[in-house]
């Protein structure tokens, strides 16, 4: 899917900024309300039943079309409604869409004029079902008060939590770019309709190449590298209608034996898994977080990161395309994991994968986030591999059944691009059933601090065992995706103490000693770049304290360590 770009044939307007809001069934007329956009609504307003809505909640604004956009095509962009939108033009039902991560056009064009006012509404569902990615379940309390449950510990925060923007292409337009590259300026491409021409211009905007039959061949050219991010631009071009402008870098990516390759060098991922979450706007997108966070990244020396657990906004994949930052871009299917539930409420274990649990419906949902989020992101260099999924209890029967669709579906849409999924602790390398299916083993463990908490020396031979577990078996890259002990900023302690910087520090470095006795280890990514928000619960203070930053942004000790570390290391594996 084409993001809207201001080009010649093209114009946008931000729908940003504060809008009318209410929750309940409809819109409410007689609101008071006016909530932030982009941002969750939860955090903004004092009232915990909007806090803890089950439900709909409602924005609308009107919104005034530019007199010079007549014989346009007219569209709203909704870049994400978290987790079901509904657009409405007046009354009129325009689009609706399920997945709360992932963009979607209204096309508005029959209902409204150049010149004149509309009034723009937008229903968002934040309710959460065994047929939703992620998943969820929804109970009614005694009070008769929906309840939302579900299986990640992320709050489920709700709300239009990206831009919204009114646009305009011309009825004869670009539909669709893929850009595929290699390492001697090949540029394979596909462009909707076949017939645009299409021209490659440099990051100064100098044309260096023409395209012919899908193919454009630029001499001598800039890579994509981690840590350089040069972008080409490729220009689509229908003759007197309509020119799109695709950013796009040259750069492979491929796995072989045991090595992660970019650019057909071995590539070491250090980083972080992070979360859209900050304070107040929860969830919703804010260029000031971006800018800092990517300095943070920087300055840390974190040359990656996970979009743990569902796509991030464009403008978080665009900024790595600029600064080469190297992203594996995740689903938002975590949870797909019943014994987690069992394991945390005590409640019987329920088989995962069944018609009665996660059956053909949910698969259907997935398969259908793995589409948008391939459309979305495909033509990002940063993007260096998919993960599927989060988490799932791949140990279990029917994991197997579940997971071989999807993942042909995945190599279908992107042949280029290696996967993988994270897996949970208790899908071991001896029970796992899905992970020859995939390329890059990525592991999420917790020793040392779900399992032999505050005893580093048994984490450390839990650990190296399992991983070597892991590589013996299926013999293909493995790299630590979450690995990290929650910690109170300022709580201090000469022992192993769980919960204080030291104990943090002592853990990541127990980690980082396990890696580097491992061949055929590519990368470490820390659970997690920062503090954020999560449903109550007995393990949770506040939130997940696992951040090497706070909430804030502010260091933990941690943060030294890591910093030490990897500064160091120059994207490859140490010495
Ligand atoms: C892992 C999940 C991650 C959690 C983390 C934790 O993948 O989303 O936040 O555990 O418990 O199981 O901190």
């Amino acid at each position: 899917m084409l993001k809207p770009r201001p080009t010649p044939t093209r114009e946008q307007i931000s729908l940003d900024g504060l809008w009318h809001f209410s929750v309940g069934d409809a819109f409410d007329p007689d609101t008071t309300l006016e909530a932030a956009v982009p941002a969750s609504y939860n955090d903004l307003f004092t009232d915990p039943a909007i806090r803890d809505h089950v439900g709909w909640a409602w924005y609308r604004r009107t919104v005034r079309v530019p007199r010079g956009w007549t014989g346009e095509r007219i569209l709203v962009r909704v870049e994400a409604a978290t987790h079901h939108g509904r657009v409405y033009v007046g009354d009129t039902l325009v689009a609706e869409h399920v997945g709360g991560y992932t963009p979607f056009d209204a096309d508005i064009t029959d209902l409204v004029t150049a010149g004149a006012e509309f009034r723009l509404t937008i229903g968002v569902n934040n309710e959460l079902t065994e047929a939703t990615i992620p998943p969820g379940t929804i109970t009614v309390d005694q009070a008769g008060r929906k309840r939302q449950q579900y299986q990640h510990d992320f709050y489920n925060y709700a709300g239009l939590h990206r831009s919204v923007w009114l646009h305009s292409v011309p009825e004869v337009h670009v539909t669709d770019v893929t850009v595929v590259t290699d390492l001697d300026g090949m540029v394979h491409y596909e462009v909707e309709p076949a017939s645009a021409r299409v021209r490659i211009l440099d990051a100064s905007g100098a044309q260096v190449a023409v395209g012919a039959d899908g193919v454009a061949k630029i001499e001598n050219p800039t890579l994509w590298q981690p840590g350089a991010g040069y972008l080409y631009t490729l220009e689509a071009s229908i003759d007197g209608h309509d020119i799109y402008e695709q950013p796009f870098g040259v750069r492979t990516v491929e796995v072989r034996g045991t090595d992660f390759l970019i650019n057909g060098e071995p590539f070491y991922f250090t980083g972080f898994g992070k979360h859209e979450d900050t304070p107040v706007r929860g969830k919703g997108h804010d260029d000031a977080y971006l800018v800092h966070d990517f300095q943070l990244l920087d300055w840390i020396g974190a040359n990656s990161f996970r979009t743990s657990h569902y796509p991030y906004a464009e403008e978080v994949m665009d900024f790595a395309d600029r600064h080469g930052i190297v992203v594996i871009d995740e689903t938002a299917a975590v949870g797909l994991n019943l014994a987690v539930v069992s394991g945390l409420t005590g409640a019987p274990p329920r088989q995962t994968f069944s018609p009665e649990t996660f059956g053909d419906d949910t698969r259907d949902a997935h398969a259908q986030a793995i589409r948008e989020l391939i459309a979305r992101d495909k033509n990002h260099p940063s993007v260096v591999m998919w993960s599927l999924t989060n988490e799932p209890a791949s140990n279990e029967d029917g994991a197997r059944e579940y997971f071989e669709p999807l993942v042909k579906l995945a190599r279908t849409l992107d042949p280029t691009r290696p996967l993988t999924y994270s897996a949970v602790m208790f899908a071991a390398a001896a029970n796992d059933q899905i992970a020859d299916l995939f390329d890059v083993l990525s592991i999420n463990r917790y020793y040392g601090w779900y399992i032999a908490t505050g005893d580093l020396a048994t984490a450390e031979q839990y650990l190296e065992q399992d991983l070597r577990g892991w590589l013996a078996r299926f013999g293909k890259p493995i790299m630590m995706s979450e690995y990290g002990a929650d910690t109170q900023a300022g709580l201090h302690s000469i022992w192993d103490t769980p919960w204080t910087e030291e104990y943090q520090s002592a853990f990541l470095a127990m980690h980082h000693r396990v890696f580097d006795r491992i061949d055929g280890f590519v990368g470490e990514h820390v659970w997690n770049f920062a503090d954020f928000q999560t449903s109550h619960g007995i393990h949770r203070v506040d939130g997940n304290k696992k951040g090497v930053f706070t909430r804030d942004r502010r260091p933990k000790a941690a943060a030294q360590e890591l910093r030490r570390r990897w500064r160091e290391l120059g994207h490859r594996k140490p010495a």
